[in-house]
């Protein structure tokens, strides 16, 4: 008898306590897809003869002379991206006026052949050092697109474009991304030729070995593109994700193409990004500071304000928001967007600098069992989530606050390891000795911010969750926007 009642108490034990994690559902991230959610805010460098040809997309014919900064620096650049809260840097190493920033051994039309350091600089070695130096992780864009190259769109340009990247991937240490352009071809000075060439980008960059060259020399480096494969293009330049995001995605060709690649893609769907879809693949939502991708005297960077509503619409969407930042001629961040964005990462570092559930009594209306309490949605372990059983996919968790708070925006996320489970939502606070429903939403994923229209003053929140299977929820946060 004693047996039998130690083998019943070991299986209630087992079920209580040692409740297995939930199966992964539908497509979820790599490790590599993992590190880059965690980033959510970085920063896209354009600098090149272009900034001083006052141009956006330098034909390829400017002298390199003309690349002279009278004062770069790179520390400078890097530490007005961390005032502004960004966790990494991107350098365009070469855009399409097709000037390498680096010493490169593929081209003539390099940073060799200019003033800067009396020819003997690089300038993508200068930003990786003080992006580490800051504790900021390094990305690179190199164009496919080549304006200047004498070879552009015959098949002898590819091996160069490879090989540039293969000194990019091998001589500046780990790469959190590398960014790749979906334009294309067209006019250009082509070692002088000066006339259009078309190339058939659904073949000419062999984008499938061209990216194994990434995966075998980078392995943790997202690739970013229209179609991904780690990261895909949000599908505008404005800096914002659909309200309803999905991180996942497949990539097709728009009506009349068969090949889906950088430039050719299902654009329409790319905002919101496809429920259920085949591939992790969450949006990066890239859009300058100022108007324009590279300096223009004449163009203001955009209000604190401003960027605090694109972070809510991508970070706060599930996306990553890809700020451009553009050194002006000296070869700095110009003070009035140094300014904009030290007030930005203020306003971010204060809002978010306290969560007003610490403390709080939270309860939920169903959990797995001990390792997933809904006390670990207010963990400082990232590994931490709060669970409901397989049978159980909708559930209802109970904040209390103790004590009447002041709060607009609210902060939800998924443990996405698992998978983006959950697909309606809804909000409700206790005003006024009733409940008042403030939100209902759809998607959660990586994070969502959700800001409310109006100011809530209250002590109890209640959120109702719904998914196909069982909801894993990461973490949750309560807090007052501080602009
Ligand atoms: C675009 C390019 O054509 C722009 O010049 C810029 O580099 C932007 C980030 O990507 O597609």
């Amino acid at each position: 008898m004693k047996i039998i009642h130690f083998v019943l108490f070991f299986l209630v034990s087992v079920k209580a306590f040692a409740q297995p994690a939930p199966k992964p559902y539908g497509a979820i991230p790599s490790q590599r897809q993992l590190a880059w959610h965690n980033i959510e805010l970085y920063g896209l460098v354009h600098f090149t003869p272009t900034t001083f040809e006052n141009k956006e997309w330098g034909y390829g014919d400017a002298d390199p002379k003309t690349f002279n900064p009278t004062n770069f620096d790179a520390e400078q650049i890097v530490k007005s991206a961390k005032a502004g809260g960004l966790k990494a840097i991107i350098l365009v190493a070469k855009h399409h006026d097709g000037f390498a920033l680096w010493p490169t051994k593929t081209t003539e039309y390099n940073i060799t052949k200019s003033p800067f350091r009396n020819g003997k600089g690089d300038l993508v070695k200068e930003m990786e050092l003080a992006a580490r130096k800051h504790g900021l992780k390094f990305g690179i864009y190199c164009s496919p697109w080549d304006r200047n190259n004498t070879s552009y769109g015959t098949d002898s340009y590819l091996k160069i474009y490879q090989a540039q990247l293969r000194e990019l991937y091998t001589n500046y240490g780990e790469l959190f991304m590398s960014w790749h352009d979906g334009a294309n071809g067209g006019d250009g000075y082509y070692g002088g030729a000066k006339e259009k060439r078309s190339i058939d980008n659904t073949t000419y960059y062999d984008w499938k070995n061209t990216w194994q060259i990434t995966r075998n020399l980078q392995p943790m480096a997202n690739i970013f593109s229209d179609v991904g494969l780690d990261v895909r293009w949000v599908g505008n330049e404005d800096g914002f994700a659909a309200d309803t995001s999905w991180a996942t995605f497949t990539p097709m060709p728009p009506d009349g193409k068969n090949v889906a690649v950088p430039g050719q893609a299902n654009y329409p769907q790319s905002p919101a990004g496809i429920k259920n879809g085949k591939f992790w693949m969450p949006a990066e939502c890239d859009v300058p500071l100022r108007k324009g991708w590279f300096f223009h005297a004449n163009e203001k960077p955009k209000s604190p304000e401003k960027l605090f509503e694109l972070y809510l619409k991508s970070v706060g969407r599930g996306a990553g928001l890809d700020l451009g930042l553009a050194p002006n001629t000296a070869g700095i961040i110009n003070d009035d967007d140094v300014n904009t964005l030290s007030v930005f990462g203020e306003i971010l570092n204060k809002t978010f600098a306290s969560n007003l559930l610490i403390g709080a009594k939270i309860t939920a209306s169903n959990t797995r069992g001990n390792k997933y309490m809904p006390t670990n949605l207010i963990s400082e372990n990232s590994q931490n989530y709060w669970a409901t059983t397989d049978d159980v996919h909708q559930a209802t968790l109970s904040l209390d606050l103790k004590k009447e708070s002041t709060f607009d925006i609210i902060s939800l996320q998924e443990f996405i390891a698992l998978g983006q489970r959950i697909d309606s939502f809804t909000i409700d606070v206790y005003e006024q000795e009733k409940w008042r429903q403030v939100y209902a939403g759809a998607s959660i994923g990586a994070k969502r911010l959700i800001k409310l229209s109006q100011v809530a003053k209250s002590n109890k929140v209640r959120i109702k969750i719904k998914a196909p299977v069982c909801i894993a929820l990461s973490k949750i946060g309560l807090y007052k926007y501080a602009g």
